[in-house]
């Protein structure tokens, strides 16, 4: 498929709505991104078609559904090179993805064992972790950014000792847009000996991840954010942790045989999934992966980046306007306008049909560091335009001069 931005346009269903009499302009993709009718189609197809349990039933539905779901997930092993199908773990998106590993490190971590995690992390990705701090003495410590939203690595490197064991951070931060050096800091951490979790909610739509080349230990993200449904994602994990971690949940499917005195698990990644799983979401997980790459994501990256650029510039235009997350990053523009609460902003330019979100986007501690309530956040997708970037910003006038 070449870019062609108005025939992508036309697989997605929502982007000829009208929300307020106006047309629908969509920038809140960091939150969750907009499905094409191939995704559509594919939970249609699935519950019109061949909806059954899988992987228990002889009958034809079942294994017609189990055919499909573990198609997926070898689908996705090949979409981000994962050496092992069975290094990929169906979960319910992200923040479940990285709750099991914390759940799994409860029996390893020891008291004044350190974790690292970053300064620029979605609640997702500190909460879990305090609370296994909590449950084992371990110290949690942060890798500190500066002004302009880029983490500031040789912190990282006076950090990293002997006594760290896990490291977390996100990939892309959901609220600056910033893309950070993962390759270098999962080297460093590796050099000591620590773990190392990716947070990939925010990049998997925008880039490609090379789990092998990296060499990551975790990595998780969520299909809500690919333009796949909610309530599916994956947490990618090496094979010697897959073996090591205990299983997260105790239920049907996580079990090599049960009886009341003693019951031994499955092996990979069935360990990890007990019960009946989303397993219209993994096949739509798998479709929403087929309709990237046959836009590819070179095309996506170069399309982004320009509308980026551009909604950088004419948005700078606009007097006391102030841009949060100013280094290497994504197309989200956080920002805000000098004396103007984000919320008034965004309660606006909605008015006038643009989606946007405000406030602290889940990353309060990013807010504390720029002394900030929050922000209004455009989060630009490879469906997007350049007209509707002029719209955001005219609208952001508008919204200027009605409350200053
Ligand atoms: N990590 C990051 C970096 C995120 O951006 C999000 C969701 C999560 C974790 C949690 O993902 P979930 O699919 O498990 O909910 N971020 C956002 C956002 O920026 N606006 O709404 C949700």
């Amino acid at each position: 498929m070449s870019f062609n931005i108005q025939k992508i346009r036309e697989d997605f269903p929502i982007l000829s709505r009208k929300v307020n009499g106006y047309p629908l302009v969509y920038l809140d993709n960091a939150a969750t991104s907009q499905k094409p009718q191939q995704v559509i189609d594919s939970i249609v197809d699935y519950y019109s078609n061949y909806n059954a349990n899988i992987h228990r039933g002889v009958h034809t539905l079942s294994q017609e559904a189990t055919d499909a779901y573990e198609s997926a997930r070898q689908k996705i092993k090949t979409h981000f090179n994962a050496k092992e199908v069975y290094e990929i773990i169906f979960t319910a998106g992200t923040t479940h993805g990285i709750n099991l590993v914390a759940n799994g490190f409860s029996d390893i971590l020891k008291k004044d064992d350190e974790i690292l995690v970053s300064a620029m992390e979605h609640h997702s990705n500190i909460v879990p972790w305090q609370m296994l701090c909590d449950r084992t003495g371990a110290d949690l410590k942060v890798i500190p950014m500066n002004e302009e939203g880029t983490l500031i690595m040789e912190e990282y490197a006076k950090l990293l000792s002997e006594r760290t064991k896990l490291v977390f951070v996100n990939h892309i931060s959901n609220a600056l847009g910033t893309i950070n050096p993962i390759e270098e800091i999962i080297q460093k951490a590796h050099e000591v000996g620590a773990a190392v979790l990716i947070d990939g909610a925010q990049s998997c739509s925008h880039i490609k991840p090379d789990f092998q080349k990296l060499d990551v230990d975790f990595y998780v993200t969520s299909a809500h954010k690919m333009c796949g449904p909610t309530g599916v994602g994956i947490l990618f994990m090496k094979e010697e942790w897959g073996n090591k971690l205990p299983p997260y949940q105790g239920g049907g499917e996580m079990i090599a045989e049960v009886t009341f005195e003693k019951t031994t698990y499955a092996g990979l990644p069935h360990k990890f999934e007990a019960g009946t799983p989303n397993i219209c979401g993994g096949i739509a997980f798998g479709a929403a992966i087929d309709y990237l790459n046959a836009i590819g994501f070179e095309a996506i990256e170069q399309h982004e980046n320009e509308l980026l650029e551009y909604a950088t510039e004419k948005l700078l235009e606009i007097d006391g306007l102030k841009i949060y997350g100013t280094g290497h990053k994504t197309s989200v523009v956080s920002f805000n306008i000098e004396g103007i609460h984000p919320y008034d902003i965004g309660t606006i330019v909605d008015k006038l049909g643009i989606a946007v979100r405000t406030g602290h986007h889940c990353a309060q501690p990013i807010m504390d560091f720029y002394k900030i309530p929050g922000t209004v956040r455009a989060s630009f997708a490879f469906y997007n335009t350049m007209e509707e970037v002029d719209a955001l910003v005219n609208a952001v006038k508008k919204a200027k001069y009605m409350l200053s």
